[in-house]
């Protein structure tokens, strides 16, 4: 199976993230692709035009990060990142929703700031998606405790939401008020998958 990535894309992390958590690194091939670039054949793969996209040996394709993440989870006899069922189940999904908003969110933002012409920069389009963010964080602030548990796909995407914050937000700085969240990803954050994947300013 062949991914198609980019170097600095959450989203992108939260795939190789779990490939690597499951020990399936090896069997994918990783195809460096630009979704910004007009010329490429990204929408051949995802007609969103977006990475991550999975593409398989009998050359059906799967996005997005969710989906992809679950694909590789089914590869396994081992514990799974996706619950099957109880409680459980519905207190992963319910995190890894949270958190795939804040990527939402403040990739939406990085886009507003960087991407649009500056002259059409809308403040408060990018205080809304602020907003969505700091409610999300202080939602994983009160709900840290589920974060201690066994490790599951909801981890995994709060991980890459709190890095991608660090990464493109550095000023911002998320863990003034919310302390319990943060001494959970300081841990976190040194898990060899992590380590691995910490995005660098291209
Ligand atoms: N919901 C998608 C979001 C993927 C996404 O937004 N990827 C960004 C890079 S971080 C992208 O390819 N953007 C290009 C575009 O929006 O046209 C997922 O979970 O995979």
């Amino acid at each position: 199976m062949l991914l198609r990535h980019s170097p600095t894309s959450p989203f992108v992390r939260k795939v190789t993230v779990t490939a690597a958590e499951l020990g399936l690194a090896e069997r994918i091939a990783w195809k460096p692709t630009n979704p910004w670039d007009p010329n490429d054949d990204l929408p051949d793969d995802n007609p969103m035009g977006k990475v991550p996209a999975l593409v398989l040996d009998d050359g059906e394709t799967l996005f997005d990060s969710g989906v992809i993440c679950e694909y590789l989870d089914s590869l396994h006899d081992g514990e799974k990142l996706f619950p099957a069922e109880g409680e459980r189940r519905w207190q992963a999904l319910r995190l890894h929703a949270l958190a795939d908003g804040i990527l939402e969110a403040a990739v939406a933002r990085l886009v507003e700031r960087s991407r649009r012409p500056s002259e059409l920069y809308w403040a408060e389009w990018d205080t809304r998606q602020a907003e969505k963010v700091r409610r999300a964080l202080d939602m994983l602030e009160r709900n840290e405790g589920v974060l201690e548990e066994r490790l599951t796909i909801a981890q995994i995407t709060v991980g890459c939401a709190l890095g991608y914050l660090d990464f493109r937000f550095p000023d911002e700085d998320w863990r003034a008020a919310r302390p319990r969240l943060a001494a959970w990803f300081e841990t976190f954050a040194q898990r060899p998958s992590m380590q691995a994947s910490v995005p660098k300013a291209a």
